[in-house]
């Protein structure tokens, strides 16, 4: 009787969460799997608002291969501990499984339905090795090198090993190996650096896992002023190892996981952009343009009829909106459609719908007022994680304070605009905001902000 709803045959709908390292997508996750499984605050999700959500659930999720997403784990630290997980080290995997009442055939007692939602989570490091997909050997060089003479972070020492080595001479691996080494070394330089909000590919360097030691991990790019590698030089090498990292290592990811989603959801950390300056928009806005060139969306996907699912629809979500004045989400809204206009027609022109959003996946601020000489000013109370500062002083990660983080412009042209540097955001890190108890003690949902209109957008159309 079971499988008469659906059972095997339930239609799924994969759920892609993209984003940078540190854009949110794992806190994201944990948050919309709780506010599903746990009945959030969600009026603006229609099935939920309309008591036709019968039931969500974790259910067995379809690929054995790959690991389960920590969810448990996850929520007890934003919960409990009020800690936010760790940086994703691995891929990993959950299906939802929803019960749900068709809202057409509501009153008559029938039309019920199900969905399975599948949902996967890795490290934002791996996104930025999709744009290699399409770049042969030397114009990868080119574009490394060009980015080491423009980082801010000490590329010398990479650059001098580069320096006594010849790209035509014979291939020696002692030769691969320091190169290899030195760029390694070059590339987590460049992801230590504060202001970076990218980081560069290949993503498997600094996160090698079984791949350690391996030859597919063993190059790097080389100055190759336009000579093609002869056969048996260093150069022909670390072309042939580029090639294996990216048949090992991109295409497989590409195509196990990206080739397979229905819909996406970009989530990109406008603020910590916005914090950074003009030159810091520019890089992120570098960074989605060669991600989302990888894309599938609509009909004319670049594999053409190769490929049978196709995105057909795309959120942008600028997260950690809980940063700034709910006053101030509609600019930070306009900020990213302005960062995302290029992408977002062309996906639009390939039959895909595509909408922008501000929003928090976990909530740790609330609002306040404060009025100063005579002046209402709107801020935000949160708690500072443990060793944040500002103005000088050092937070212990128990104390509140309330934050006039500082408006963001009108224009969202002005913040793109390196001669007009004058709005100010000021972001910190604060811990998850406690979570509220009913009263047999028991941890409602994870506080948000917008979470339901962005699964409304999302899987509303799936559950009507
Ligand atoms: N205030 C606030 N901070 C958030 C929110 N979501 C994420 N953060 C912050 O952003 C950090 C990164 O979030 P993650 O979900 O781990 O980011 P990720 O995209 O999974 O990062 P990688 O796993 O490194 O790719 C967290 O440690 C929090 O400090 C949010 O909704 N509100
Ligand atoms: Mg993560």
């Amino acid at each position: 009787m079971q499988e008469r709803f659906g059972g095997l045959l339930a239609p799924t709908l994969r759920l892609g969460v993209t984003g940078l390292s540190r854009s949110g997508k794992t806190v994201f996750l944990a948050s919309l799997v709780h506010n599903l499984v746990h009945g959030g605050r969600l009026p603006m999700f229609a099935p939920y608002a309309e008591g036709r959500l019968a039931s969500a659930r974790l259910a067995p999720q379809p690929d054995d291969e790959v690991p389960r997403f920590p969810y448990e784990e996850h929520v007890r630290s934003l919960v409990e501990d009020r800690v936010w997980p760790a940086s994703t080290r691995r891929i990993a995997e959950l299906r939802v499984t929803i019960d749900y009442a068709s809202a057409r055939f509501f009153n008559r007692r029938m039309g019920r339905g199900r969905l399975h939602l599948d949902l996967v989570d890795y490290p934002g490091e791996w996104l930025l090795d999709l744009p290699l997909m399409h770049m042969s050997f030397s114009e990868w060089c080119s574009e490394a090198l060009r980015e080491a003479a423009r980082r801010p972070v000490d590329a010398r020492p990479f650059r001098e090993a580069l320096g006594v080595v010849d790209a035509a001479a014979p291939a020696q691996e002692a030769d691969a190996q320091s190169l290899a080494a030195a760029f390694t070394a070059y590339l987590r330089a460049a992801r230590a650096d504060p202001n970076a909000l990218a980081s560069l590919p290949p993503g498997r360097f600094l996160m090698p896992g079984d791949l350690e030691g391996s030859p597919a991990l063993t190059f790097a790019p080389l100055s190759l002023e336009g000579s093609e590698p002869a056969s048996g030089s260093l150069a022909a090498m670390m072309e042939r190892r580029y090639e294996a990292y990216k048949t090992h290592v991109v295409r497989p990811f590409f195509r196990d996981h990206f080739a397979r989603l229905d819909r996406q959801i970009v989530l990109v950390d406008v603020l910590a952009a916005l914090n950074g300056g003009p030159a810091a928009l520019d890089e992120l806005r570098r960074a989605l343009r060669g991600v989302l060139a990888c894309f599938r969306t609509g009909r004319l996907s670049f594999l053409g009829s190769l490929v049978d699912r196709r995105i057909d629809k795309i959120l942008f979500a600028a997260t950690k909106a809980d940063h700034i004045h709910h006053g101030d989400h509609d600019r930070l809204e306009r900020v990213l459609e302005h960062l995302v206009a290029e992408a977002r027609e062309r996906a639009v022109f390939s039959g895909t719908t595509v909408d922008v959003a501000a929003m928090a996946a976990v909530r740790a601020t609330r609002e306040a007022s404060v009025t100063r000489d005579g002046e209402t000013w709107p801020t935000i109370v949160g708690t500072p994680m443990k060793g944040e500062r500002i103005n000088g002083r050092l937070f212990d990660g128990e104390a509140e304070i309330g934050l006039f983080p500082g408006d963001l412009p009108a224009d969202p042209a002005d913040v793109f605009d390196r001669e007009r540097d004058e709005y100010g955001v000021t972001t910190m890190r604060f811990r998850p905001g406690r979570v509220e108890r009913n009263n047999t003690g028991l941890a409602l949902s994870l506080p948000h902000i917008r979470l339901d209109r962005v699964l409304q957008y999302l899987i509303g159309d799936r559950l009507a």
